[in-house]
């Protein structure tokens, strides 16, 4: 059968209920009398991506026929979320699905709740990978997401007497109907052992013989685009056993031995390392970085590009965009592929290598950014390293050519660092052999050429370039907050879920009372939605008509969380002391969700006294329908999707900085909260956009951070200075609690007092001042929804859409090609 014979199920509701049932006794092999409701969510699931597959099928045949450029996205994280709303937006099936099973008895919404999302990711960078391959499966460009399938993604976070214990996330566990394994296409990837070179027809080659290998099976994923017809795919690797490997061991006689080598080889791929900053030099992480780099080339090479491609063309047909350093380790993979494989001279190599990729930078945080020891990658990748050495030593040379006498400079973008050890910067190498370089917000992007990579910006004027981060409308308006899309439908027309720039008509409605009375019923409906969600996933009990203030994001030291608590703190202790009368608070729930690494010992403790204040204040008689602190454990995409619509308030109080872009701020923007930020990240292009009328600033800005800290920044200054912050950590350190002991949270009131890297406490007191602004306006309901209704309209930047349209016209020169 021809690809575009495939028939395309029925779009009825009778074609729908038969096509279901059919899934359900031949797929799951149940009646339906018989079948438990996650044989029905599977059977769901299997019919609405049998809508997909004829325009995957077709998406595969054009691209084959059509050889136009794509785009290849590595990334080892992707955060998907659920998968199966997505489906049925794309595929405008949600009514006939309500009702088809309605008919039968069943509820649509209950089967959804039954779906795990694919945590495949620790937070904005992943989520960013989903929101981009969205995006550009809408625009209708050709490509590839190229990652990892960890059996287990990030773990479920639970609480314990209000600390967190970390989970397993096994994801897989009841069945994974998105994903079709293909082990006939697998690859293998070698690691370890030594180079040989010898002399061929007068000419040096270099072999590299691996010590051992790696079986990668791809796993593939449709990606659908917007109604458009076209279905992109994501191929997420998982690593195994590889015959020879497994022979080998056979063929000694040791069985045991045999399963053990097997469950060495699954490791690589089993879990995602939950961190997003400070990475741990890990010899398993490598292992992750580089099987899944090389598979993806080796994959593009001989499977994706037509048997008798001629290579040299490489960069007319595909751009591998590195999102950040994690995947790196591809470039000096290609560069192996043409050396030792094609038999390129090291020239002609490089010239096109450095054609074929480029780098997105997603941090300022020098910690966060990745070295791997000399000594690991030699011994892990021997072949790559020479070649790394090679690499730097010609780029060196140029250097000193075009800076003679200056070794400190040499020595400063020197690709291999010498202190504390040997090691490999990758962002180095990166930026080095990358087509251009960019960063995530326009903020971002200045320090990266001002600071962080100020020599390579010297050096390469043209490689550096900004692209501003965007998030996908489509999971995070049209399917996140169905009721707001409704009132921008009913008011501008559907058009703008592909044009969100079109919000912009909104903005005379923000005039017009009767809308701005259905905007506060939509906010309204949302928060009850959100009320009842954490009543049964939580036990959480919160006021609906309080405001909703919400800090969602990794928990990190420089996203300043504590700074969010010594506000509430501050706020109880002055109604402990009759200083503030509650009756005059504006009804508050303070939302946090936040993940801590679990070798954080820092952030872990701050979850700890986050819940431990809560405990406290949620139980006090003085502050009910107050103040309150609610703490959902494992933020998530699906529960951020519930959390945003319903915020008020934004948090986004970063110190400036230090924060690349941020993406959740702008999902908040989008609808229709109001920003409390500081001018850090994309937080600055949300102020610029919306107006400072509806944006709440505050703090330092970066040029008076780095005067602070070059002056000697001294937190018991403010400390002193300031009754409020001294009474609010006072209470904290008296073990106020911490049932009276005082040791239990000296780790984190000492080290704001006696170090405070992020200057949370010079920051205390604007970022006070600022939220009096926030009550003040918040107390004309009828002005703050006018403000809401022009964040919305006037964020429609915002959209990965735009970010792709960035790279496309700045980075990777690739054309839309629709599927007729
Ligand atoms: C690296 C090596 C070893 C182990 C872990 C890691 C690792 C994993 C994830 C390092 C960093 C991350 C994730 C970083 C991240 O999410 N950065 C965020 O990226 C967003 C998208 O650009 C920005 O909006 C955020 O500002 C940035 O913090």
């Amino acid at each position: 059968m021809a690809d575009d014979q495939i028939a395309t199920p029925e779009h009825t509701v009778d074609g729908f209920v038969q096509d279901f049932l059919r899934e359900l006794t031949f797929g799951q092999g149940v009646t339906l009398e018989r079948s438990s409701s996650n044989d029905q969510y599977l059977a769901l699931a299997r019919t609405v991506r049998g809508h997909l597959m004829s325009r995957w099928l077709r998406t595969l045949q054009h691209q084959r026929e059509v050889q136009a450029k794509s785009v290849a996205y590595l990334s080892a994280e992707f955060l998907l979320g659920r998968q199966l709303n997505n489906a049925l937006l794309a595929t405008d099936l949600e009514e006939v699905v309500e009702e088809g099973l309605g008919r039968l008895g069943i509820e649509l919404t209950s089967l959804r709740s039954l779906e795990k999302e694919p945590g495949l990711g620790n937070g904005g960078l992943g989520r960013l990978a989903a929101c981009f391959i969205d995006s550009l499966a809408t625009m209708n460009i050709p490509t590839i997401g190229y990652g990892i399938r960890y059996e287990y993604g990030i773990f479920r976070q639970t609480f314990v007497d209000g600390w967190q214990v970390e989970k397993p996330d096994s994801w897989l566990e009841l069945g994974s109907p998105w994903e079709f394994p293909h082990p006939e296409h697998a690859v293998t990837i070698g690691f370890g052992g030594h180079t040989e070179t010898a002399t061929v027809d007068g000419r040096l080659t270099t072999t590299w013989v691996p010590a051992w290998q790696v079986r990668a099976v791809p796993y593939n994923y449709m990606v659908p685009g917007y109604r458009n017809g076209r279905v992109n795919t994501l191929r997420l690797w998982s690593a195994s056993a590889t015959e020879s490997f497994d022979l080998q061991i056979f063929n000694s006689g040791d069985y045991t031995a045999s399963v053990r080598a097997q469950t060495a080889a699954e490791n690589i791929s089993k879990v995602l390392y939950p961190e997003d900053s400070t990475p741990q030099g890990k010899e398993l992480r490598l292992q992750q970085q580089y099987f899944f780099a090389a598979a993806s080339l080796k994959d593009f090479i001989d499977t994706v590009l037509p048997a008798d491609f001629d290579l040299h063309g490489l960069d007319e047909r595909i751009i591998f965009q590195l999102n950040d350093t994690h995947p790196v380790i591809a470039i000096p993979e290609l560069m192996r592929i043409l050396l030792d494989e094609k038999g390129w001279d090291w020239d002609e190599a490089w010239a096109l290598t450095q054609k074929c990729f480029a780098y997105t930078c997603h941090t300022l945080l020098p910690e966060a950014l990745e070295v791997w020891s000399v000594e690991l990658l030699g011994r892990l990748l021997p072949r790559h390293l020479e070649i790394i050495y090679r690499i730097n030593e010609e780029f060196l040379d140029e250097v000193r050519l075009a800076f003679p006498d200056d070794e400190l400079r040499v020595r400063r973008m020197s690709i291999i660092a010498e202190h504390p050890e040997r090691a490999v910067r990758m962002a180095h190498l990166a930026t080095v052999a990358g087509q251009k370089v960019n960063g995530v917000a326009e903020l971002h992007s200045q320090l990266l050429r001002d600071k962080v990579l100020s020599d390579f910006s010297e050096f390469y004027p043209d490689k550096f370039t900004n692209v501003t981060n965007g998030v996908t409308p489509r999971r995070f308006v049209r399917l996140a907050n169905p009721r707001l899309s409704g009132l921008i439908t009913e008011a501008i027309g559907d058009g703008w879920v592909t044009d969100l720039d079109r919000l912009r008509e909104l903005e005379p409605l923000a005039e017009d009372p009767e809308f701005r009375r259905r905007f506060r019923e939509v906010k309204a409906a949302n928060k009850t939605r959100l009320v009842d969600l954490l009543k049964v996933r939580d036990g959480i009990e919160i006021a609906p008509e309080a405001m909703l203030d919400v800090m969602v994001k990794r928990l990190h030291e420089y996203k300043r969380q504590t700074l969010k608590l010594l506000h509430v703190v501050a706020l109880y202790d002055g109604v402990r002391r009759g200083e503030i009368r509650a009756e005059d608070l504006t009804p508050r729930t303070v939302a946090f969700g936040a993940k801590a690494a679990p070798g954080y010992k820092m952030a872990k403790q701050t979850i700890g006294l986050i819940n431990a204040v809560g405990r406290t204040i949620n139980a006090d008689p003085a502050l009910q329908g107050r103040l309150r602190i609610a703490f959902p454990a494992n933020y998530n995409v699906t529960l951020a999707e519930r959390l945003i619509p319903a915020a008020d308030l934004s948090e986004q109080i970063s110190l400036a900085g230090k924060e690349a872009s941020g993406t959740g701020n702008m999902k908040f923007a989008l609808n229709g909260a109001l920003t409390i930020g500081t001018d850090d990240g994309a937080n600055v292009e949300i102020r610029q956009l919306v107006g400072d009328d509806h944006f709440f600033l505050f703090g330092l800005t970066e040029p008076e951070v780095s005067d602070l800290v070059e002056h000697g920044y001294r937190p018991t200054a403010f400390y002193e200075s300031n009754a409020q912050l001294r009474h609010a950590l006072d209470l904290i350190a008296s073990g106020a609690f911490s049932g009276g002991d005082r040791r239990t949270f000296e780790p984190i009131v000492s080290n704001l007092l006696y170090e405070d890297r992020f200057l949370v406490l010079a920051d205390f007191a604007a970022y006070l001042e600022a939220q009096t602004r926030v009550e003040a306006a918040y107390a004309d309901a009828d002005a703050w929804s006018r403000s809401a209704v022009l964040n919305v309209a006037r964020s429609g930047f915002f959209s990965s859409d735009r970010s792709m349209r960035d790279y496309l016209d700045h980075i990777w020169h690739a054309q839309p090609v629709p599927v007729a």
